[in-house]
């Protein structure tokens, strides 16, 4: 009898050891495209979310070029692999609407983050910042320093990106009202790619000889056109502005290419999905009016797209770009 006892215990206990490795919840952050230093942060965040809730692993994944296809794939694979949880930012709203809906019916939980997914295609939507308070503040970096007004182009990343086209639709809203001596003349996208993103602002410059701003609400367009800027001479002619990673765009505005920035902070982006993603396996209900807990950053109401956003854009400039590139 005593033996069975201890036999058993000791099954038990070997029960126990091994249930961690299958129990992990498996949460993961998909991207737009990887080698993107924005997504490296957020994937930072997501990271230490994981530790502080336990018991999670994430898997930080998503393809090498930004196209709503390739994101398909990624996911497919993530249904295969019977994910708990994606917490995706997409390349394109409607896309990949189809194969998150099918990640959805078997269970999986799905959260889009940064770049939105269409309603039906995700469960919460998490924006980093209210999207026309995102659209005004791209168009005034760029207005700051006209104060006579002139020509100015946008770089975006996809065409299709959900984030960026809201954003350029809000700036574009606000316009005429606010900036009226602001005079966009092109929009044009690099697609998150530096080869590409280079070669659409040297376009911009040949096309537009009275070109006096670059404004890319990219990370990775940015730094190409403050590249362009800077290799073509043209510091003090032409401003380059947008959202920027510090830590990448410091250079720029330490060699007068940029005036100044703007962005949120990408690793409380990262921290937050994946807590949104882990409030929604543990059961909670995405519907509007819902309060969610994103763990050291507070918390958020969904509101009736059961979407929520995060808190309005820090400034870079020569004053503080120093100190914010050592944390992002
Ligand atoms: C790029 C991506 C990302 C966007 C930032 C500002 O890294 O396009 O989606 O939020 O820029």
């Amino acid at each position: 009898m005593k033996l069975f006892k201890l036999m058993a215990a000791t099954a038990a206990a070997a029960i126990l050891l091994a249930t961690p490795a299958f129990a992990q919840t498996r949460i993961a952050l998909v991207v737009k495209s990887l080698g993107n230093g924005f997504f490296d942060a957020a994937a930072k965040g997501a990271e230490e979310a994981a530790k502080e809730i336990g018991g999670i692993e994430l898997i930080y994944t998503g393809p090498t070029a930004a196209t709503a296809e390739a994101q398909i794939e990624v996911v497919n694979s993530l249904i295969a692999q019977q994910v708990d949880a994606i917490a995706i930012s997409a390349n394109d709203p409607d896309a990949l609407v189809p194969v998150l809906q099918r990640a959805m019916q078997r269970g999986i939980k799905v959260v889009s983050w940064d770049s939105g997914v269409a309603p039906e295609g995700r469960q919460i939507h998490l924006n980093p910042s209210d999207i026309n308070l995102i659209g005004e503040t791209i168009i005034k970096l760029a207005a700051d320093y006209l104060p006579d007004g002139g020509d100015v182009a946008i770089l975006s990343a996809a065409s299709t990106a959900t984030n960026q086209n809201a954003w350029i639709e809000a700036a574009k809203k606000v316009i005429p009202e606010k900036f009226p001596k602001i005079n966009l003349v092109a929009t044009v996208y690099g697609d998150d790619d530096s080869v590409k993103s280079t070669e659409e602002a040297r376009g911009l410059i040949a096309a537009y000889p009275n070109l006096k701003a670059i404004i890319a609400p990219t990370t990775v367009g940015v730094v190409a056109a403050a590249q362009v800027v800077t290799d073509q001479h043209l510091i003090g002619k032409i401003n380059v502005t947008g959202l920027a990673l510090p830590s990448e765009f410091k250079q720029f505005i330490d060699n007068g290419a940029s005036q100044a920035v703007a962005l949120w902070n990408p690793i409380d982006l990262g921290y937050s999905a994946v807590y949104l993603a882990n409030d929604l396996i543990k059961g909670e209900e995405a519907k509007p009016g819902a309060t969610f807990s994103i763990g050291k950053v507070g918390q958020v109401t969904l509101d009736d797209n059961n979407a929520a956003a995060m808190a309005a854009p820090f400034q870079f400039d020569k004053s503080n770009i120093d100190e914010f590139s050592k944390i992002y």
